[in-house]
């Protein structure tokens, strides 16, 4: 349980006694991840301004976080042989993500606090937990923290969190409410919107379009009554080619590929499926599949993920199964 730090608010440790931090992002941290942590460095800057606060992203950062870093530098680091005094864990859903930095957190007398959005799962070793499920980012969670411990949110962290919001709301289009009320509050402190689609405009990745492009040739169509599954087998950006199948029309879209001895096997449906059958891809779906082939995986309703150790191709049919038990039989397109 909670160490008695003596303290019932975030960082829950009190100012004097906090020297250093850590604020760990998920594995190959996104732009949610790390902007979030960005701005939660700069909250305990100022809750705490005698602490050294670092940020760990474990297994390095994405192609778009790699570039946000330069507009949003912080000490940045993968592993560290140090113990902190604090450690904020953030945008990790899975405890796997963390990386090296599971098992640290488990052997620290440093107190071990979740900010996140991803369902809290059981057994994770967190003595705080300051979880909204119904955020659609980090971010919001981290502005609703700001506005609670009533702490002025600064231009460049107002930037960062809207840029964050943005990110995981494909722009806002998928905002919450609470997201939406958040991005006005933040332009009011003097977060820029239109400099937020700049900075978040990516580069193409030649990697990611050939996949994208490949996953498109290697295309099987599927359907369940009027919906339409779509497939397809790539090596790499699973996520990226599923959610353009998506794009392409699909009502639901799973993509596995082997890479490294693993099969990942990552999926998106549309919210029209989620409305109309209820089916969870998160738990329903990857979580059941890494119950039943051996694995883990997990993740939100409409995009979730899970790896295994079996096959490409018997993972890719075990999951048709699975969308088969959950949404009707499903008949070959040819
Ligand atoms: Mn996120």
């Amino acid at each position: 349980m909670a160490p008695d730090t003596g303290t019932s608010k975030f960082p829950f440790v009190e100012a004097e006694k906090l020297k250093s931090a850590a604020v760990v992002c998920h594995r190959n941290a996104d732009a949610d991840a790390y902007l979030s942590a960005y701005a939660i460095s700069k909250l305990i800057g100022d809750l705490a301004p005698g602490c050294q606060v670092l940020v760990a992203t474990p297994g390095g950062v994405t192609t778009l976080t790699k570039k946000l870093s330069a507009s949003f530098p912080h000490r940045t680091v993968e592993d560290s042989d140090d113990d902190f005094d604090l450690y904020v864990a953030v945008d990790v859903g899975d405890e796997e993500l963390l990386g090296s930095w599971k098992d640290k957190f488990r052997g620290s007398r440093g107190v071990k606090v979740l900010v996140d959005h991803h369902p809290l799962r059981e057994g994770a070793a967190y003595d705080r937990v300051i979880v909204d499920e119904g955020a659609t980012s980090a971010a919001e969670v981290v502005f609703a923290l700001y506005h609670e411990l009533e702490v002025e949110v600064r231009r460049d962290a107002a930037q960062a969190l809207l840029e964050g919001i943005m990110f995981d709301s494909s722009h806002l289009a998928i905002a919450s409410p609470g997201g939406l009320r958040a991005v006005v509050e933040l332009m009011d402190s003097g977060a820029d919107v239109v400099l937020a689609r700049r900075e978040l405009r990516s580069e193409p990745d030649y990697g990611e379009v050939l996949a994208k492009l490949k996953g498109a040739q290697r295309l099987k169509i599927r359907k369940a009554g009027d919906w339409v599954v779509a497939t397809s087998l790539v090596g790499s950006f699973q996520a990226h080619v599923a959610r353009s199948l998506i794009y392409l029309g699909a009502d639901l879209a799973i993509v596995a590929g082997e890479s490294e001895g693993e099969t990942r096997v990552s999926m998106r449906s549309t919210q029209r499926l989620l409305d109309r059958t209820q089916v969870q891809l998160g738990t329903m779906v990857a979580g059941e599949m890494s119950k039943r082939l051996g694995g883990r995986g997990g993740g939100h309703a409409t995009a979730a993920s899970y790896s295994t150790a079996v096959g490409e191709q018997e993972a890719l049919e075990a999951t048709l199964k699975r969308a088969g038990e959950l949404l009707g039989d499903l008949k070959e397109v040819d």
